[in-house]
């Protein structure tokens, strides 16, 4: 039997002991985040191993530092909404470890957006970003600015109070921030408008995520969506299983989830179920993507509507049913902790085979226990939708040598990135003996990655 914490009752008590008194100062430290705890928790747990393999992590405190955030920005953005009202939201960068290179990851907008939302994505983006094998910090931001409902004028208006803070802190060589929940092309245009008129310069580099007309990557739009579906195959592929003919389902309708259903359809998988906040919808003939892209990307409207056009479709409210419905594949694409103990086991009785984070930790601990126990393959978020960012790094490759590379170009080096990703969490895994153990594998080549460029960099 496999569980999340197979070898942590084998290590050292010393060891065991470091581990739980820098967890106990994390819950003391930084009271009331949840979710930083359980990004914290979950880490923690996994590379004890590591740690009674390699004692200097403990000598030179490793985890205490890099549970820490090097820099933790928060501020005022006040908006005039179209009715002339002055509106105040609060924004935030958090600047995590810089060892690997210039902080980098997403801007979250989205009402529920807090302290400990930006530290446990902040946290989770080092490791990530580590495994991608490109030279890049891990850093989180956002508001919890709501963009639902509001004008295109006021989105706009949003996004260059927003900046006109956030410009003093970032730069192509400190910290390079990029879309997230509620933050696509659209957004980054606005900022980077808004950072370009106050430096006075077309610094390209300092956002990823842009438009095509000005600076963006090809296939960035795409990458975390077919990344997460390459580094699914390359599992599937590993234990003598294929996507072709399988039924998958994939929750959120935003930009990951589009484009994991669009490679998943496009490798013969057929995904007959999305949703979004409001609720989900089922297909049974195979879920039609044209009309998906068009109501989510275009009209920016509701999911319900799909059915209106597709009569033979269920719409139902809640979007946590989704998992009731039998599927061979799982592909949790919206947001942290959709799928709890209670989702998990209904996944598991329908026969579920595989489960792949798109979203960021959307498995609770208890859920990914319930996979390992039952050896369902599990791919991890931090290494399954390592995609975005790693093409996003590659945005920075292309912006600063001036260059830009075809679609096709992008698209092998971010399947070549998938794929060696997902070899170096089983050979990690293997490493300390838990073999088939995806979660442990991509904490410890993630950690362990991170940790010995801190002990190169020095006390600093
Ligand atoms: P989008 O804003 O494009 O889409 C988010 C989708 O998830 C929407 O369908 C949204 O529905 C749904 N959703 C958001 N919050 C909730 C909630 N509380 N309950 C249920 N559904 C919800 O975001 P992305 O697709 O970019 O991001 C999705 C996930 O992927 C996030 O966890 C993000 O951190 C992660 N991720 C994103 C990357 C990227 O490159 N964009 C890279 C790596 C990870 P609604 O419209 O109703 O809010
Ligand atoms: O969670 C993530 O990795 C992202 N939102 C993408 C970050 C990025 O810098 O492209």
């Amino acid at each position: 039997m496999q569980t999340f914490e197979k070898d942590f009752t084998k290590v050292e008590d010393s060891v065991q002991q470091y581990v739980t008194s820098v967890h106990k100062k994390v819950l003391d430290k930084n009271p009331n985040e949840n979710e930083f705890h359980q990004a914290v928790g979950d880490l923690l747990h996994t590379i004890t191993p590591v740690l009674q393999k390699h004692p200097i992590y403990i000598k030179q405190n490793i985890l205490e530092r890099i549970v820490e955030p090097e820099r933790f920005i928060s501020f005022r953005v006040p908006w005039i909404d179209d009715s002339g009202n002055v509106q105040v939201n609060r924004g935030f960068r958090v600047q995590f470890n810089s060892a690997l290179g210039p902080y980098k990851g997403g801007l979250r907008f989205h009402p529920s957006v807090n302290n400990s939302i930006i530290k446990f994505l902040g946290f989770e983006q080092i490791f990530k970003n580590a495994l991608t094998g490109q030279p890049i910090g891990g850093g989180k931001g956002g508001s919890d600015f709501d963009p639902k409902g509001k004008s295109d004028t006021e989105i706009m208006r949003f996004c260059q109070s927003f900046m006109s803070e956030l410009a003093n802190h970032i730069g192509p060589d400190i910290d390079v921030p990029a879309g997230d929940i509620g933050v696509g092309a659209r957004e980054i245009g606005y900022l980077f408008g808004q950072y370009k008129k106050m430096k006075g310069r077309y610094e390209a580099g300092v956002l990823t995520g842009k438009g095509l007309n000005f600076n963006g990557s090809l296939a960035r739009k795409e990458a975390t969506g077919y990344g997460t579906v390459y580094f699914l195959q390359e599992m599937l592929k590993d234990h003598n299983m294929d996507l072709r003919g399988t039924t998958v389902v994939v929750s959120g309708s935003g930009n990951v989830s589009i484009y994991a259903m669009e490679k998943a359809m496009e490798l013969g998988a057929k995904v007959v179920a999305c949703s979004d906040s409001d609720g989900y919808i089922y297909d049974e003939n195979g879920i039609n993507l044209k009309t998906v892209k068009r109501l989510k990307e275009v009209e920016r409207t509701r999911i319900a509507n799909y059915i209106a056009e597709h009569p033979n479709a269920v719409y139902s409210e809640d979007c946590t049913g989704i998992w009731s419905i039998p599927c061979d594949i799982a592909l949790p694409c919206a947001t942290q902790n959709e799928i709890d103990e209670n989702a998990a086991n209904n996944l598991v009785f329908n026969g579920v085979r595989a489960i792949a984070e798109g979203a960021n930790m959307p498995c609770t601990h208890e859920a990914i226990s319930i996979f390992l126990e039952n050896n369902i393959l599990f791919g991890p978020a931090k290494a399954v939708n390592a995609g975005g960012v790693a093409v996003s790094a590659l945005e920075m490759s292309q912006n600063s040598s001036r260059v830009s590379w075809s679609f096709n170009e992008v698209d092998v080096k971010l399947k070549a990135i998938m794929r060696k990703i997902y070899h170096d969490c089983v050979e990690a895994a293997d490493e300390y003996n838990n073999s088939g153990n995806l979660v442990a594998g991509a904490n410890i080549a993630g950690f362990t990655k991170v940790a010995d460029t801190m002990i190169s960099l020095g006390v600093i």
